[in-house]
């Protein structure tokens, strides 16, 4: 505490913010003459990068401290938001526009030397996400600080984000991403924030004689330290500025010299060490579960700190235990963090002495769960040894929990159901599978410790109340289950991704206010008529053109000359059931007709249409990976031949990510978005492209069914089988003696197996596992309505002022796409919190 005597002093003292040009440009040459200890002689882009965004960063670290000190003082419920991935992109541009000073600091940069673009160049992604999951993260949080809720992320510092991915002969290479090269000015450090974390160990019980009760007491076996860094999140226009908490894992000081070996130092300082690889390296899956120790480490020591520090808070308002749940909202971003649930319940239980009952009802009514896919092999199970070994008297807690579900589940049906029945449901619900070894279902203990769980587009919400989920509706009754259609935040993709297109509309809507309010952009639809306008609108799309060909080029060497070609663009991750395989196959066919008709036929038949592809592959999967090195193969193939030049590129934009996604999608006349029908839980890109004008095929999938009914279904290519028939196809499929595959698809095999792309042999795998494999994604069923699809795509873009039209109306109706109508929902239906006003 500071001495009543001596305030006036700090008073005095404390930080403005910078807001004239004059003020900027003083605190970068401070930040480069001592922060970087440079001059102007020795200055490049980086150093200028550095000092620029700590100079924007003190801006937002005065905002964020007053953020932080008003919350504490109004105490307000907190929403706090536990993801694996937070895969943030780039920060400064972001901060500078939601600070509102973007043109400032671009014109102080200029006086003093440097172009902002060139400078943004310099700053790495932070990419702690592998794809969609980790990036609504992101933009969630930009929509809770831009509607001023107080709340928190909490998820974990890696050291490596998701790898770098490089094209070596057309193959993924993977290298590492070690994004922390140059200090991180977005990140304070909170050394005096160190939370123990303990791992291994057993369970002893501790008899009281005053109570004559025994207790279960963990007695940790392996300590490691979670240390807190702080990632400032700045709402757009507001001074609301949350908090982002990633923790790093380090060694314990104290040694506990009675565990080593007499003089064995080297081996005592080699277990200290093993407490960083808990931190070191994001998982690069995405929607697969590859079950490692290292990962459930990481999940614990994630949840207990996280947890701790939200105990903590808690505590030290001398609040009631009884207002934990009207203070506290915890959301877990998929089943990662659901031992939060176990560990929030050992706290009271072990730690605080509450009874059993009363920590488990305010355990559920803390928690929301919200699910991303229905895929079997993404759902998280734990083998029983291994957790038994790492945390004993979680899986004891989790034991219980399931025994008091299990009793309660018997109670309600024993009278209704056969024995036979009530088996069945009983080992479908319970958190531990029957298995060789038994499994902790994460999923099932998911759901028992929410009191909400959600689905991320209609269609989803449906699925898993139908499918995976459909024995726990029978239990819980529907209301439990419910819907929050996913959302991007419109800040970073549309002003920050295509500030062409977001001032041509603001100078429609009178002023970026739609950037708060995106259903105002249904406004547009008054200008579906004015044709200065539609040219600009065109005009746009045509500048993006030109900026992701400059990128193509940089990366590939490979030129384009955007002014003739239609771009259809599929940047995601490489998956299976996402399809790349359909669209390389359907570039395939197309390459055989233009190849099939003569010089005088192209010009007056093909479209041309330049395919871009984009995404990473797990670093494990074999057949994503060869779809890779088809796609890298094709291009090779199509973009030196005479014949096609002019009417057919093919172009895999290495390293996809958050940076890149930025200027790819603003260029997009059509993008795709072909999941086989009921997997892809919601999808978030398609949304991003249709908001910057581009235009969609997709399947029945996902939140292309909910664009469908906002734009209109003239807007939208649509083809494939639907969910509801997929199962019975599959069953058709795995019953019949041979699939038949369509005459299109046999061309486009013969083709490959001819070793047009290279060795056919080397893609047997992927045309196999159509043909002979039972084709689990129904490529072959959809083949050929995707084509026509295709087909449609092509005709409609010759009537080039209907496209425009097309493309204004869509994105006049994506208003319901913003991720701060997901927060919204979120708040009303599942966290009952509101908004903070800062007075
Ligand atoms: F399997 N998603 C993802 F559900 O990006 F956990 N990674 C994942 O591991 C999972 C889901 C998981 C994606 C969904 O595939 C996508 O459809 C959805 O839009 C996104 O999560 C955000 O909800």
């Amino acid at each position: 505490q500071i001495p009543l005597s001596s305030r006036s002093l700090w008073k005095k003292f404390a930080v403005k913010e910078f807001s004239e040009k004059s003020d900027f440009e003083r605190d970068f040459v401070h930040h480069i003459e001592t922060t970087l200890a440079r001059s102007m002689y020795n200055c490049d882009d980086l150093a200028a990068y550095q000092a620029a965004s700590n100079t924007v960063r003190d801006k937002l670290i005065v905002e964020w401290n007053e953020t932080q000190q008003f919350q504490t003082l109004k105490d307000p419920k907190r929403i706090y938001y536990l993801s694996l991935e937070f895969l943030m992109g780039r920060a400064m541009d972001n901060a500078m526009l939601n600070a509102g000073v973007k043109d400032l600091v671009k014109d102080s940069l200029s006086e003093l030397g440097f172009n902002l673009e060139d400078i943004l160049e310099q700053e790495p992604d932070a990419a702690l996400g592998n794809g969609g999951l980790g990036r609504l993260a992101a933009c969630f949080l930009d929509s809770l600080s831009t509607g001023k809720y107080p709340s928190w992320g909490y998820g974990l510092r890696y050291q490596y984000g998701i790898f770098a991915q490089r094209i070596i002969d057309g193959y993924q290479v993977e290298t590492p991403d070690y994004w922390l090269t140059f200090s991180n000015p977005w990140e304070i450090p909170r050394h005096e924030i160190q939370i123990p974390v303990d791992f291994y160990g057993f369970v002893e019980e501790e008899f009281n004689p005053q109570t004559n009760e025994t207790k279960k007491i963990w007695k940790g076996g392996e300590r490691v330290i979670a240390v807190a860094y702080d990632f400032p999140i700045p709402g757009y226009s507001t001074k609301n500025v949350n908090n982002l908490r990633l923790w790093s894992a380090k060694p314990t000081t104290e040694f506990d010299f009675s565990k080593f070996n007499s003089g064995d130092y080297q081996n005592s300082v080699r277990l200290q060490q093993r407490a960083e690889s808990i931190t070191a390296v994001l998982y690069p899956n995405d929607n697969f579960d590859q079950g490692k120790e290292l990962r459930l480490k990481q999940q614990y020591f994630w949840v207990a700190a996280s947890l701790h520090d939200i105990v903590r808070r808690f505590k030290k308002t001398k609040r009631p235990w009884s207002e934990f749940p009207l203070q506290v909202a915890i959301q877990l971003n998929d089943t990662h963090p659901t031992l939060a649930i176990v560990e929030l319940q050992r706290i009271f239980i072990d730690l605080e002495g509450f009874s059993w009952d009363d920590a488990w009802e305010i355990v559920v009514k803390t928690f929301g769960y919200t699910n991303h896919t229905v895929m079997q092999e993404a759902l998280e199970k734990w083998p029983i040894p291994l957790f038994e070994r790492l945390l004993p008297r979680h899986l004891e807690i989790i034991y219980t929990i399931n025994f008091f579900f299990l009793q309660q589940v018997e109670k309600k049906f024993q009278s209704t159901y056969s024995q036979k029945e009530l088996e069945n449901l009983l080992s479908s619900v319970s958190v531990i599978e029957e298995y060789y070894p038994k499994q902790v279902r994460m999923a099932n203990l998911a759901i028992i410790g929410s009191h909400r769980v959600n689905g991320v587009a209609e269609l989803h919400s449906e699925l898993i109340k139908t499918t995976i989920f459909k024995d726990f509706v029978k239990v819980y009754g529907d209301k439990k289950f419910t819907n929050v259609t996913n959302g991007v935040t419109p800040r970073r993709w549309l002003r920050e991704a295509n500030p062409e297109l977001a001032e041509l509309i603001a100078s429609k809507l009178g002023g970026y206010e739609y950037l708060l309010n995106l259903n105002l952009l249904k406004n547009l639809e008054n200008y579906l008529d004015d044709k200065d306008f539609k040219h600009k609108w065109d005009i746009v799309k045509l500048n993006n053109k030109f900026r992701l060909t400059k990128l193509i080029k940089k990366l590939t060497g490979i030129e384009i000359n955007p002014t003739e070609y239609l771009f259809d663009i599929q940047v995601k991750r490489i998956h299976e059931y996402k399809r790349q395989q359909l669209n390389i196959f359907g570039v395939i066919h197309r390459y055989l007709w233009i190849k099939s008709l003569s010089p005088k036929e192209r010009k007056s038949l093909v479209q041309p249409k330049v395919y871009v592809f984009g995404g990473k592959s797990a670093p494990g999967y074999y057949m994503a990976k060869l779809i890779i090195k088809l796609i890298n193969a094709v291009g090779e193939l199509v973009n030196n031949d005479a014949d096609a030049e002019g009417y057919l590129k093919c172009i895999f934009v290495p390293d996809y990510n958050v940076s890149k996604a930025q200027i790819i999608i603003p260029a997009s006349d059509i993008s795709e978005h072909i999941s086989t029908a009921g997997t892809e839980a919601s999808g978030t890109s398609n949304m991003k492209f249709v908001l910057n004008g581009g235009l969609i095929i997709g399947t029945v999938d996902g939140a292309n069914v909910e664009i469908t009914r906002e734009i209109g279904e003239d807007n939208i290519f649509l083809f494939g089988n639907l969910a509801e028939n997929v199962e019975d196809i599959r069953h058709a499929h795995r019953y019949a003696p041979h699939l038949e595959l369509p005459e299109s698809l046999k061309q486009v095999f013969e083709a490959i197996e001819s070793g047009k792309f290279g060795e056919g042999d080397e893609y047997k795998p992927l045309l196999d596992s159509v043909r002979y494999h039972k084709d689990y994604y129904l490529v072959s069923d959809d083949f050929d309505s995707y084509l026509q699809a295709q087909e449609l795509i092509d005709e409609a873009y010759k009537d080039r002022d209907d496209w425009i039209q097309k493309s204004i109306i869509s994105v006049a109706n994506m208003g319901f796409f913003s991720s701060d109508r997901c927060i919204e929902e979120y708040a009303e239906m599942i966290w009952d919190v509101e908004p903070l006003e800062r007075d």
